[in-house]
């Protein structure tokens, strides 16, 4: 009953390096699910994971008895920075179940409610810089949805403004947290002996991380020097806590969330609406009726927290954005420890069996595209498909885009809330094109994935003002 798990040979001591093209991994990963199937097996660096990308094995593996978060690769170096904050905790780390008590309280709508004039600060800001451009300006789509990403959750978590319409450089802090994203992600592709040397390239990778918790430290002092009653994520990291001993995070780890919410909380937001953008330009109707959904739910009003929960078709462009392209694309399980040692680690009810130490990379968007679930337009843009009727019917574990369980994304109402107000504001003051209207997608990768050269056109709507 046993089957191999199957994959590409590989060449002596480098093993895999060669199937996976250098810039754009995930294209390779796709390739290689086509051709070896739902579960396929790559050595890079001695260095064994296998790739599941079936709805039915990544529902398996979602069993939080039997598996558990691995913060493999990029996620491991980035612990440099971040050690054990929420994002880059190891299983069981205590400040993770510490920081998780503490900070869950603080993305509850309520809270999430709270934050809704920052983000609408914010959001105005890009509606200005693509009003006072004019329609023949070349919208950097994806540079601005950034700009728009990183201020807001900086506004909302260390209570700064990065100004980031008003500069063409980034803020400092933007610039090292770059520094420490990429310098991460080189590193995984390295052996460890060269990540020790005194080179000058990991010298700037160790001052980029002093300089982030350097200004991190300077904020949380500011706000503490000077407290503001605000409902933001700055004061529940200060204020908070823990509700089973009573005590508050200490500094270090206060630091490490900081920087982890600016690192987990900006690029994949806005990925996803370079994505939702570049599917509407795509799809007349599915504009169309989201368009539409504004004019009728909001009309030229100020938009408020409340229109948020009345936006059902914006909402399912969002979750079907997030189906075609999860901006975090790949996460990795391994073995729960308690089942070390119970005999041969299995999926595929016994089918395939793992090596001792192996690790399981989840390919979301292969998996948010199998057929048997999706049916034979599962690669189509179809909104319509994740309506609240539809959405609620979808199999559990069908729908991934967070990750999963106990460490999926606590930024999610956060970046809901934040991407549902840009897309319906967007949509009340412009009309949207494509600056090149044959553009076809292709993908930018780092620990995230967003579309690369894609341009916009935006013009004001006609007697909107
Ligand atoms: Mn977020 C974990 C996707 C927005 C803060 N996030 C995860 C995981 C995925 C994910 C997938 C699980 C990672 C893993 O298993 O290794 N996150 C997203 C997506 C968006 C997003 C697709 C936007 C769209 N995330 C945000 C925002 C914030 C945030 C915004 C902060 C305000 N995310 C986190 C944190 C974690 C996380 C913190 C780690 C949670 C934990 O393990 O306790």
């Amino acid at each position: 009953k046993e089957v191999p798990i199957p994959g590409p040979k590989g060449v002596p001591l480098l093993g895999n390096i060669y199937d996976i093209e250098q810039e754009v991994p995930l294209n390779s990963l796709e390739l290689l699910a086509d051709n070896y199937g739902e579960i396929y097996r790559l050595t890079t660096l001695g260095v064994s994971r296998v790739f599941i990308s079936s709805h039915e094995l990544v529902d398996e593996v979602c069993n939080e008895d039997r598996f558990v978060k691995f913060a493999a690769a990029g996620l491991k170096e980035i612990r440099n920075g971040t050690h054990d904050g929420l994002f880059t905790a190891h299983y069981r780390e205590e400040n993770w179940a510490i920081a998780h008590r503490v900070l869950v309280p603080a993305f509850g709508p309520l809270m999430i409610r709270g934050m809704f004039d920052d983000m609408y600060d914010i959001a105005t800001q890009l509606v200005m810089k693509w009003a006072r451009q004019g329609p023949s300006a070349s919208i950097k789509v994806t540079d601005d949805f950034t700009r728009l990403t990183l201020d807001t959750i900086a506004l909302c978590s260390m209570g700064t403004r990065f100004n980031s319409f008003y500069h063409d450089e980034m803020h400092p802090f933007v610039e090292a947290m770059v520094g420490l994203l990429a310098g991460s992600g080189k590193r995984a592709t390295r052996p460890g002996l060269l990540n020790n040397l005194p080179t000058a390239e990991n010298n700037k990778y160790w001052s980029d991380i002093d300089y982030l918790r350097n200004l991190s430290r300077e904020l949380i002092q500011a706000r503490k020097d000077n407290p503001e009653d605000k409902k933001d994520l700055l004061n529940a990291l200060i204020l908070g806590r823990d509700p089973q001993t009573g005590k508050g995070m200490t500094e270090e780890s206060i630091i490490d969330n900081m920087i982890t919410f600016l690192i987990a909380g900006h690029e994949t937001t806005s990925g996803m609406l370079s994505f939702l953008f570049y599917y509407l330009l795509k799809t007349p109707h599915a504009y169309k009726k989201a368009q539409e959904e504004v004019d009728t739910v909001i009309g030229n009003r100020k938009i408020t927290v409340e229109d948020m929960s009345k936006l059902p078709y914006i909402t399912a462009i969002m979750r079907e954005t997030l189906r075609l392209k999860p901006t975090a694309p790949l996460i990795s399980v391994h073995p729960h420890p308690d089942k070390l040692g119970d005999g041969p680690i299995t999926l595929g009810g016994g089918k395939y069996v793992l090596q001792d130490g192996e690790f399981v990379a989840l390919m979301l968007g292969k998996m948010q595209r199998d057929p048997k679930v999706y049916g034979p337009d599962a690669d189509e843009f179809r909104p319509e498909r994740m309506l609240d009727e539809n959405f609620e019917k979808l199999p559990k574990n069908a729908w991934k885009p967070f990750g999963n369980g106990m460490r999926g994304c606590i930024g999610r109402p956060f970046a809901w809330q934040e991407a549902l107000l840009v897309v319906a504001i967007l949509l009340q003051n412009f009309n949207l094109q494509m600056e090149n209207p044959t553009y076809d997608l292709r993908i930018k990768q780092t620990l995230t994935i967003k579309p690369k050269d894609f341009y916009m056109k935006a013009s004001l709507r006609h007697g909107r003002d």
